[in-house]
């Protein structure tokens, strides 16, 4: 029979989303065992230990496993071990810890296993991202639910120590016991924090409003690009989100560059959590406004559709053989319905192919990878800022929001798609067009 149990991570030394997401995936290849609730990592103040340690990336897990408490136990102590956790100093640094917070209604006290886990309920770097996956299920020993510990917790007021843990031998360590806001939350906008990401095609545009969304949630970005000197000065701003950022430039239209761009892409920070197809053809501005159609065709060909395939599937096996990732795409919201005149016609060839590839590829990937696509609609770019007043006039009277989009309003769809928060969601299209409904 099945118990449910929630798992405490933590990690502050090192690549700590990468320890995070490692110890999550051996439990999932464990027989017997569902992880079927993930939280979000979230950085916190480092509570008791020495001075000077880093903050911690701590994240919450539901269970659901044949193993007794004993075995799960077990279970995570081996694969603390395993992720190279060595226990030097109490509560001193460390690559990962897991801790068995409860298993189902069960009261557990013995000196080297105590369930719940005696400090759960005064500690906001456990209840917080626990709070994301369980707000309803109720301390056994406390009867009251994580939503009534974490906003107990939050205002300062620590429930009283668990009856049956009060005689408990305490842990040596510095830390205060009941110190409001115990482990609190440093970033909590930084839902990405520790993700690695790269967008390709960001030195302008909606790529680049991706990039530093992405930065401003928390997550490392590699900017790609055709021109390095572009590419650098959005990596800048890049870091000056508070993130690290890396430059690889690329010709698309070069099916060998797309995949040295994976494979470069992946070694320079060992794997990567999320990966944006952005990178388009502009065929409206500039010397190709005037190139014929068919080779403006071979261009979207090229690096809308081909680039994006190819891409997608070198770096969807690495994060399917990893254990996680998510892949977006750009589609188009029209491309489905038609548009009129040559634009049309392309736009709808070369993003309806992506939109279909998406959706074949989001089956392929499951359930390790998620793989969706963006579709926006008039967004005010390179085009739209040049774009003569009768296409401004039909974009207000197209648009039940009447305005353009902005790159801004497609980036913060992305931050939320890409973000553990849409964790069940893959295979799907997203139009973001201000309510247009066409067909
Ligand atoms: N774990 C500890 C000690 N202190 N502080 C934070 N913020 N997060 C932790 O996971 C943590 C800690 C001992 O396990
Ligand atoms: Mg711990
Ligand atoms: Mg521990």
């Amino acid at each position: 029979m099945s118990a449910i149990a929630y798992i405490a991570l933590g990690s502050n030394l090192g690549h700590r989303q990468e320890f995070l997401c490692r110890a999550l995936q051996l439990l999932r290849e464990q027989p017997g065992m569902e992880v079927s609730q993930v939280s979000a990592s979230y950085e916190t103040e480092p509570v008791g230990g020495p001075p000077g340690q880093g903050p911690y990336l701590n994240a919450a897990a539901e269970l659901r496993t044949d193993l007794r408490p004993r075995e799960l136990l077990q279970l995570l102590l081996d694969i603390e071990q395993k992720l190279g956790r060595i226990r030097l100093q109490h509560f001193g640094p460390r690559t990962l810890d897991l801790d068995l917070l409860l298993y189902d209604n069960l009261v557990h006290n013995e000196e080297d296993l105590i369930i719940p886990h005696p400090r759960m309920h005064e500690r906001m770097f456990v209840l917080q991202p626990l709070l994301e996956i369980a707000p309803n299920v109720v301390h056994p020993v406390l009867g009251r639910s994580v939503l009534e510990l974490h906003n107990a917790c939050a205002a300062g007021a620590a429930a009283a120590p668990p009856a049956h843990v009060a005689h408990a031998s305490a842990p040596a360590s510095s830390e205060a016991h009941g110190e409001p806001l115990a482990g609190k939350i440093l970033a909590p906008g930084r839902e990405l924090g520790g993700l690695r990401a790269l967008v390709t095609g960001s030195t302008s545009g909606i790529g680049r409003a991706i990039a530093l969304e992405l930065a401003a949630a928390g997550a490392d970005v590699i900017v790609h690009g055709r021109r390095e000197d572009a590419a650098s000065a959005v990596a800048a701003q890049v870091r000056a989100a508070g993130v690290p950022a890396h430059v690889l430039c690329a010709d698309l239209r070069d099916i060998d560059a797309c995949r040295q761009l994976v494979q470069s892409a992946w070694a320079q920070w060992g794997r990567l959590d999320i990966w944006v197809n952005n990178a388009g053809a502009d065929t409206l501005t500039g010397a190709a406004a005037q190139w014929s159609f068919a080779r403006k065709w071979q261009e979207l060909q090229a690096i809308d559709v081909t680039a994006t395939m190819l891409m997608s599937r070198e770096v969807g096996a690495l994060m399917k053989e990893a254990g996680n990732g998510v892949i977006l795409n750009m589609g188009w919201d029209q491309a489905d319905t038609g548009m009129e005149g040559d634009s049309g016609q392309l736009f709808a060839a070369a993003k309806g192919a992506v939109m279909a590839f998406t959706r074949s590829l989001a089956l392929s990937l499951s359930p390790e990878v998620r793989v969706n696509c963006l579709a926006p609609g008039w967004i005010r770019t390179a085009w739209g800022e040049s774009a003569s007043e009768a296409w401004q006039e039909r974009v207000r009277r197209e648009t039940p929001l009447q305005r353009w989009g902005t790159p801004a309003d497609v980036a913060r769809c992305a931050r939320w798609l890409v973000a553990p928060a849409a964790s069940y969601i893959t295979g799907q299209e997203i139009r973001i067009n201000g309510g247009a409904v066409r067909g």
